[in-house]
């Protein structure tokens, strides 16, 4: 089999999305997601300049072959947009490799090592009455473990905070990225956030009960210290995991957070390769891998990556907010059916125009996600759909404190 085009689709329903679609002289076709919020367009030059014309010709069987030829070849290496467009390349190839098969993808990568695959959702609220009202909606969707996000007096946008509730899947439950030619400004203050947080989980436990997985993204903001002190502020309330509690460029600031807290960590999600992990992971400073197939290389890298978090019993917690196109996010559920090491899969659902563009065969019930059975990764891509919803320039907001200072966001 030999590769005769690849083409990089970038549409915009709802969102933004770059997919890589490859086509072989057999006939067979792949599709792999490279979608990197906020910076579509580079990952989509670096694909259509300097992949492309690198893939055709190939045979699309030597996956591990082509991967590294990727990676190896350019000299400059890792970063967000090259190991974006990597793993487009990476999931198109697993996708034609197992239609060829004619086998759903997870069968390729060992089989299914679980029924289905337990997903949480992001509840969020600008007050309690609104925050229990979206934990209960999201338990009538079917979830069984929720992601708890509130808005903190004295700071008026927060990450992860709905606006306004949800409507028959209109509209996301929470869209950080703005369509709009500058990135919004937003405000923070890490002392308000600890001091109000502990407070919510406590009134979400007494409310929802023991048994709920409750998870809480600090996205990035605080320092090791900080980290360290509401990771022990809310080991009463039993998280399944506080992520991102500190940036962790430095690794070893970890060690300082776990000194002090037994809540669960996960981390990773704006990493994209194993050596971002290292640390973290040979210390045991973690206990998530919260990585995206889309964004850390595709199936090949990130098999390889839980494969080292599984041997210091490490488990998975792939990234799954919208920005990951249903071609990303079914790529993820293959991996997370046949790994042994699973931990839990982010599911955000996207948008009915989405869902138009991609025709995706995996389904949600009662907590549990499951890919499907068809062959390949089961995703289709309406052209016709996508080319009705042009690229349009979006992006994440920042922060600033209340003296000017831009901080994390
Ligand atoms: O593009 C940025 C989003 O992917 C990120 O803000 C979502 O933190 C996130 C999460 O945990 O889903
Ligand atoms: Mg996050």
């Amino acid at each position: 089999m030999k590769i005769i085009a690849a083409d990089v689709i970038v549409t915009s329903p709802d969102r933004n999305f770059v997919t890589l679609k490859i086509t072989t002289d057999e006939g067979i076709t792949g599709l792999g997601d490279g979608t990197l919020n906020g910076r579509e367009l580079s990952v989509a030059s670096y694909l259509a300049d300097h992949v492309v014309p690198l893939l055709i010709g190939r045979d699309p069987h030597r996956i591990e072959d082509t991967w590294q030829f990727l990676y190896r070849s350019a000299y400059w290496r890792r970063g967000p947009v090259t190991m974006a467009a990597i793993a487009a390349v990476d999931v198109a190839l697993w996708d034609i490799k197992a239609k060829a098969a004619g086998m759903p993808l997870y069968q390729l990568l060992g089989g299914a090592s679980r029924n289905g695959i337990m997903a949480y959702g992001h509840a969020s609220g600008r007050d309690l009455p609104e925050l229990f009202d979206s934990i209960r909606r999201h338990l009538e969707m079917g979830y069984r473990s929720i992601r708890v996000q509130t808005s903190v007096p004295g700071i008026n946008a927060v990450y992860g905070v709905a606006a306004q509730p949800s409507v028959d899947g209109r509209r996301y439950d929470y869209e950080p990225a703005q369509r709009a030619a500058l990135p919004a400004e937003e405000d923070w203050d890490t002392r308000a956030y600890l001091r109000h947080l502990p407070g919510v989980f406590e009134a979400v436990r007494s409310e929802f009960g023991p048994e709920l997985p409750l998870l809480h993204d600090g996205h990035h903001r605080m320092t090791p210290i900080q980290a360290a002190r509401l990771g022990k502020a809310l080991e009463p309330y039993d998280l399944f995991w506080l992520e991102d509690c500190t940036p962790a460029e430095n690794q070893e600031a970890l060690r300082l957070v776990r000194r002090h807290t037994t809540t669960p960590l996960a981390i990773g999600e704006v990493f994209n390769t194993v050596w971002d992990y290292q640390t973290l992971i040979r210390e045991q400073l973690i206990d998530y891998v919260r990585s995206a197939v889309t964004h850390t290389g595709g199936i090949t890298a990130m098999r390889k990556l839980l494969d080292f978090a599984a041997q210091y019993q490490i488990k998975s917690g792939i990234h799954g907010p919208t920005d990951i196109s249903p071609v990303g996010m079914a790529a993820a559920l293959h991996l997370d059916l046949a790994i042994h090491n699973f931990g839990i899969q982010e599911y955000m659902r996207h948008g009915q125009a989405t869902n138009e563009v991609f025709r995706q065969s995996f389904t949600f019930s009662d907590g549990y996600l499951h890919p499907g059975e068809l062959p390949g990764i089961g995703v289709d891509l309406d052209e016709e759909a996508a080319a009705r919803f042009p690229y349009q320039a979006a992006y994440l907001p920042f922060n600033r404190l209340k003296d000017g200072t831009v901080h994390d966001w």
